[in-house]
């Protein structure tokens, strides 16, 4: 082999390795959701096996090639951005599901295999992959579990780490581990595979993942409310949480409303809220939602709510959460610097307030679209960047504000990044959350499974 200083992927090696580097796909593969910085790979490899991600990494090392593993793309992180020359591996050509254990109740697929299509492969055989959001018809699963996706169901269903019982993966040393092989109960060592959910691509590269299956949910009856009042938000969900068994509780501004209304989205009804929450619970019988709809008289009556609605199907409930799952598309113009913040749900009435004052004084003259999954503590923050500014002026600003938000984050002992990840975007505060001790062990860990630093350099930390 003779390509020691080459970045450009040479023939002998991965001969067999579809590879693309004209403009477009650098520009394509070179990148995630995430704006304000520049795709800039030279090459872009598509395995279409395990063996192949092997190859692809022993050859990486020889050359001392960084490469960036990259799913859906549809990261907020910049975890998947390839700004340095890298060598971009997308697993989408490994997207076929390989099995169905209905006795174990779970499904192995290989990495590249698009959320939305687990999600309807399960629901055909009768169940149910409830890791949930927006971008379920984009994002991979091999992605989603090197970010630990999260989403609108976490209250009900947890994160995806609940969800993976294993893992094929390739280590940055160029192995082959398989992690965990589905056992339920397996008390030997270090469970290796939870190592790699969250890892962002660090570690190695994930080929293979096999996720947990659960019966599926009836129908879902959504509540959206409006409140004046910030402090109801988490009034209502306690009310609501101590009763019924809520899937997910989310909430948005009036700005946001304006926003997803611009996108094509109806506005709930007529009357002006600053605030509304989206409630969703399972119609496990109509005395049930006959009960929580009695709740709903009480906050109306109560004046802890100015109004709402209650979905009268699943298609309304559909138009429902496209209130709050449209946001993030219907302000994409605007190129938001995004933040996804989070605290103890304990504490989120107090964050909630100290977070809008800081937001008002330091932005007062940005926009500001803030919602998120508030039942689990996380709340979504996108500054919206004024059309008289370049991208570089808008991002030093809203970097300045960050320091002041962080440190009310660090008080509040929350984290800076709730469930989108470090990548590029959030590595220069991740001291905010981890300590040093952490951020250096992290490192050390790092070390051993990649220790020619070939796998996403420069992501995380
Ligand atoms: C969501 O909850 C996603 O819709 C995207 O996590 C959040 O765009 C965002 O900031
Ligand atoms: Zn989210």
């Amino acid at each position: 082999m003779s390509s020691h200083n080459s970045h450009v992927p040479e023939a002998d090696s991965l001969a067999d390795v579809e590879t693309l580097t004209d403009a477009e796909s650098l520009k394509t593969y070179g990148k995630d959701w995430t704006k304000h910085f520049t795709p800039n790979p030279t090459a872009i490899l598509l395995p279409r096996s395990t063996e192949q991600v092997k190859t692809i990494v022993q050859w990486a090392r020889r050359t001392k090639t960084a490469l960036v593993p990259s799913g859906g793309r549809t990261g907020l992180s910049g975890g998947a951005f390839a700004t340095n020359r890298e060598v971009v591996v997308s697993l989408s050509r490994m997207n076929r599901i390989l099995e169905l254990d209905s006795f174990d109740q779970t499904l192995r697929c290989e990495a590249g295999v698009i959320t939305e299509q687990i999600q309807k492969y399960a629901r055909e055989h009768g169940f149910y992959y409830p890791v949930d959001f927006a971008a379920r018809g984009s994002s991979q699963i091999g992605g989603n579990v090197a970010t630990n996706a999260g989403g609108i169901k976490v209250i009900r269903y947890g994160l995806t780490r609940h969800w993976v019982t294993g893992l094929k993966v390739v280590t940055g040393r160029g192995e082959i581990l398989e992690l965990n092989r589905s056992l339920v109960k397996n008390a030997t060592g270090y469970d290796l595979r939870q190592l790699f959910i969250g890892s962002e691509g660090t570690l190695g590269i994930i080929t293979e993942v096999t996720v947990g299956l659960t019966k599926p949910p009836k129908d879902f009856t959504v509540f959206v409310m409006g409140t004046n009042d910030l402090a109801a938000i988490m009034e209502i969900y306690s009310r609501y949480k101590s009763r019924f068994n809520i899937f997910a509780y989310e909430m948005f501004t009036d700005l946001a409303l304006t926003y997803t209304a611009a996108h094509g989205a109806r506005a709930p009804f007529s009357t002006p809220a600053k605030y509304y929450v989206l409630l969703e619970l399972e119609h496990e019988s109509d005395a049930y939602i006959e009960q929580a709809t009695e709740e709903f008289g009480r906050l109306l009556e109560e004046g802890l709510i100015v109004d709402g609605v209650i979905s009268q199907s699943p298609q309304q409930a559909a138009e429902l959460w496209a209130l709050r799952e449209n946001i993030t598309e219907a302000t994409s113009h605007k190129q938001p610097y995004k933040n996804d913040i989070s605290v103890r749900v304990s504490r989120v009435p107090e964050f909630l307030n100290e977070m809008t004052a800081v937001i008002a004084h330091e932005h007062p003259d940005f926009e500001v679209v803030w919602f998120g999954h508030v039942g689990d503590g996380n709340l979504h923050v996108n500054i919206l960047k004024p059309d008289s500014l370049s991208s570089t002026e808008f991002v030093e600003r809203c970097k300045k504000v960050d320091e002041k938000m962080f440190d009310v984050i660090e008080k509040f002992e929350g984290s800076v990044s709730a469930e989108h990840g470090v990548g590029l975007v959030k590595k220069p505060f991740l001291h905010h959350t981890r300590s040093a001790a952490e951020i250096s062990l992290m490192k050390d860990i790092k070390r051993v499974f990649d220790p020619d630093s070939i796998l996403n350099p420069g992501k995380i930390f």
